[in-house]
């Protein structure tokens, strides 16, 4: 593997420069996991040979395009940045896709069905609310035909672990807008989210639906942090750290007091250790101050079933705690991402951890770091000049293709986290890189949206 900071490739120098700028790592040759054998990127000459030639197609489709940008710029036809929701890394990523081959049939295509039903819940009296496509607005929720069951499924599809609360409320009891209109779910589709919602003027049962999901994805301490990379207590408060004993192996992300999950290689990696030696350790961010005692001690550990060592597909697990965590201001759960819920590439993203920050490779980081990562298409992470096909679809893609900024070695399991609105889901579990900070490989990632089903009714059964 060809390091970037070590000047080993004088005319990759020459092509692509790294840009400064935050990283969980600088990197190291080396210390990465394996890449799926049959995959395997070019690491010999030849290979060194195609990554340059893409980074001076980088560059020269760069230049083609600022030249055609002031073209355009100049005739006043440029559309700005606030014509397009994508950063201007995401032009240099689609230009590369250009100059690599595509690796053919991985692509999974976007589903081209869109959903007619979504819901919400008022944030201030937990009124649950639905809309169906085509009607432009949100309808209260009548509670004939209402089931606890649907209230699972809800807020699952909401991207929460757990339904916390239900039940109706007398309309006579709230005030509300005289254009208020409602709906009702037809008697027999119980349980069918997308079934046939009617909409009415009123509901015959007089009352209408509260539901409370569990909490995740908020920061309670967010508002004071003021900038810098430095991740003060409560920035991230999911992050956990897996330790066999107090020594940190990888990242988690909290899910529930009960659960936290982490990358199936993880616990692979060190499957041979006592179950009773593993411990999650969570609202830290200081890596010394960990005490052993006070982890919460894991009592089952659920790799993923199709887990596979050889290319880390399905490369996630659950860890079942056997006292639960007490949430605080710094200890909390992430959200997931909702059903279908699609973060498209060029999405700003954050990556944290006490994985490897230089190129040392000595220790972990004893505080905890962050960076922000775009996500990139797996169409251009499965091509032939970054990994030439060894994502699966349960994979995704985050970083820059110059090597800014990476999870490294010791972040393995943490998360990859997206703003949506106020909210943060867990949109990657780190899982696996060439190298770290790499020019041409960005960092992998289990894709969580894969996952949801068997997150959601493992965490149910046990
Ligand atoms: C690791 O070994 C690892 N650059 C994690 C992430 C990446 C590489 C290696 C991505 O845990």
């Amino acid at each position: 593997m060809s390091p970037m900071l070590d000047g080993q490739a004088p005319m990759e120098a020459g092509c692509a420069e790294e840009g400064p700028g935050p990283r969980i790592f600088r990197t190291e040759p080396g210390d990465s996991l394996q890449r799926p054998e049959a995959q395997q990127p070019p690491t010999s000459w030849a290979g060194r040979w195609c990554s340059r030639r893409c980074s001076c197609a980088v560059l020269g489709a760069l230049g083609l395009l600022a030249g055609v940008s002031v073209g355009f710029w100049l005739l006043g036809l440029y559309p700005g940045p606030a014509a397009s929701q994508l950063i201007p890394g995401t032009l240099q990523d689609e230009k590369t896709t250009l100059s690599c081959s595509e690796a053919n049939g991985k692509e999974a295509l976007p589903p081209s069905l869109s959903r007619t039903v979504s819901f919400r819940i008022n944030t201030e009296d937990f009124l649950l609310e639905v809309q169906v496509r085509p009607l432009p607005g949100w309808l209260l929720v009548c509670r004939e035909g209402w089931s606890p069951a649907l209230g699972v499924r809800i807020c699952r599809s909401l991207g929460h672990l757990r339904l916390t609360h239900h039940k109706g409320v007398n309309l006579s009891d709230i005030k509300l807008n005289s254009s208020q209109e409602f709906a009702q779910l037809s008697p027999g589709l119980g349980g069918l989210l997308e079934g046939v919602w009617q909409p009415r003027d009123n509901c015959t049962s007089g009352q209408i639906v509260s539901l409370k999901c569990s909490e995740c994805g908020a920061r309670p301490l967010a508002s004071r942090i003021v900038g810098g990379q430095a991740v003060a207590p409560g920035r991230w408060p999911w992050q956990a750290s897996v330790a066999l004993g107090s020594r940190h192996m990888c990242g988690g992300s909290v899910l529930a007091p009960h659960w936290v999950v982490t990358a199936a290689h993880c616990m692979h990696s060190f499957r041979l250790s006592r179950l009773s030696s593993w411990q999650v350790h969570a609202g830290l961010v200081s890596h010394s101050t960990i005490r052993p005692h006070e982890g919460a001690v894991v009592e089952r550990i659920i790799p993923h079933p199709l887990y596979s060592a050889q290319n880390h597909d399905y490369d996630v697990a659950l860890l079942r705690l056997r006292t639960p965590l007490n949430f605080s201001d710094t200890v909390g759960a992430v959200c997931l991402p909702a059903k279908e819920q699609d973060f498209p590439r060029g999405s700003q993203c954050w990556v944290s951890g006490w994985g490897h920050t230089d190129s040392t490779r000595t220790h972990s980081s004893d505080s905890l770091q962050d960076t922000v990562v775009q996500l990139l298409s797996t169409q251009l992470c499965n091509s032939s000049c970054v990994y030439n096909g060894a994502l699966t679809p349960r994979m995704l893609c985050a970083g820059y293709l110059d090597g800014r900024a990476d999870a490294c070695q010791g972040d393995s399991g943490g998360p990859l986290v997206c703003p949506d609105g106020g909210t943060w889901r867990l949109v990657g579990v780190v899982s696996w890189g060439q190298g770290c900070a790499e020019p041409q490989h960005p960092g992998v990632y289990a894709k969580v949206a894969e996952f949801l089903d068997w997150i959601q009714d493992t965490a149910w059964v046990h």
